[in-house]
Order: structure tokens, then sequence, then C-alpha cells
């Protein structure tokens, strides 16, 4: 069975896992902490610390660049999954640059606002000091003192993924694609403490989102036949 390995609040294991359930493919979630990475490292055989990762099997998985889709695309073959289309090669990876960049930024900031919430006690000094070290001192409290500010930019880059659900069910086509679970791996993130709801102005965004938290691969299949 496939293993994930992750934490619960990481955007990009979030990507990974509602891929995972659009699949029906059974598979365990192994969490660890977000300041541990001494699992997926022996994994990897010392060649990676970020998460996610997966096991299948003997294998594993992992990214080899910011920009790589490896464990998406594995999953996509494993699973027949159809994610990766030949006619969108070149349109999804513009847009997963900008998903990943240009709309993680503002989420796992605000995400980031409530972080003594996720983050067990013990393992607070090593969230800080990671945070701080590659965002400065005090970055957490500078991001609370923009929350608004963040919010704002937040809605003003998902205009054109509002502009795209406009004729479409999802965001490049009439079944959701790669970039559709990136989006929702990024959007996860937001949401996942409660405080936040997907920009008021994004009615689109939210039904789509309300449809990529369900669907299966079964119910999109049953659906290109119809
Ligand atoms: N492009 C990678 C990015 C993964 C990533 O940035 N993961 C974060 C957690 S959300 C991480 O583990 N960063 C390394 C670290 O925290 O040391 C992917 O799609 O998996």
């Amino acid at each position: 069975m496939i293993e994930l390995i992750q934490f619960p609040w990481s955007p990009f294991c979030i990507v990974q896992r509602r891929i995972l359930e659009f699949s029906r493919a059974p598979f365990k979630i192994i969490n660890i902490p977000s300041t541990d990475r001494t699992l997926v490292w022996k994994l990897t055989k010392q060649r990676y610390y970020g998460v996610p990762i997966i096991k299948d099997g003997r294998q594993v998985i992992f990214e080899v660049s910011e920009e790589s889709q490896v464990v998406a695309k594995y999953l996509n073959e494993r699973f027949s999954l159809g994610l990766f289309p030949q006619e969108l090669r070149g349109v999804q990876s513009i847009l997963w640059g900008y998903i990943e960049n240009e709309i993680e930024g503002p989420c796992f900031k605000l995400n980031d606002i409530h972080w003594q919430k996720l983050v067990p006690k013990r393992e607070q000094l090593a969230f800080l000091r990671h945070k701080e070290r590659k965002f400065g001192r005090g970055c957490i409290d500078q991001w609370r003192e923009q929350q608004d500010a963040l919010i704002a930019e937040l809605s003003r880059k998902l205009v054109p993924f509002e502009q795209m659900l406009v004729t479409r069910t999802y965001l490049l086509d009439m079944r959701p694609r790669f970039i559709d679970f990136n989006l929702f791996g990024m959007l996860s993130n937001l949401l996942y403490t409660g405080h936040y709801k997907i920009p008021e102005a994004h009615t689109g965004i939210e039904q789509w989102y309300e449809r990529m938290s369900k669907i299966k691969l079964s119910n999109t299949r049953e659906k290109l036949r119809s």
C-alpha cells in the first residue's frame, strides 16, 4: 500500500493527499513532526528532507527541484488519473509555478500566523527558529500585522482563477487536472485552522473548492461517459 509521509497542514502534502483520495487507491498517512525530517532523510537515503514523499513498496518518490512534480506524475501514471494530458503541457507548468509561489506565499503566511495552535509545544522552538532563519526575525509577527494586506493580495492573485471558472467546471477543463489539485492544496492550507474563508468576491472558486474537496475518479469517468 502507498504510504504518504507528510504533516497535515502542509500545502504541498495536501495536494498529494487529495490526489490519492481522488484515485480511490488505499493509502496510509504517516505524519511526521514538521521539525523532524529523520524519516524522510532515511527513506530517501539522505537525498531529501522535504515533504511530501511517498513510499510505494520498495520505491520512494520525492521531488528533484522546486518546479518538478515527480510525486504527482508518479501517482498519475500509477493510477491513470489523466492529470497531465499532452495538450495541457506547458500551460500547466506555467500555472503551477504561479500557484506554488504567488498563491502559496500569502496562504502559508496567513496560516503561520496561527502556528502556536498547529505546532506542539515541544516543537515550537525549532519551528520558530526555522521560520526566522528563512524569513527574518519577527517574521510571523509582521505577517500578523499585515494580515489584511495579505488577504487582499491573495484575493487579487486569485482573480485569474475566478475568470477561468466562469465558463468551466474546473480550471482548464470539464474535469480536474493537476493544477486543480495544486490550487486546492494551497487554499486548503489557508483554510486549515478555520480562521479564514476563500475571499468573498470569489464565489466561483468557492463552489469549485467544494467540488474539489469531494471529487473521486469514478465520478469523473462516469461524467465523461455521459
Ligand atoms: N516543490 C515541492 C515543495 C515541497 C515543500 O516546500 N515542502 C515544505 C513543507 S510545506 C518543506 O518540507 N520544506 C523544507 C523544509 O521545511 O525544510 C513539492 O511540491 O513537494
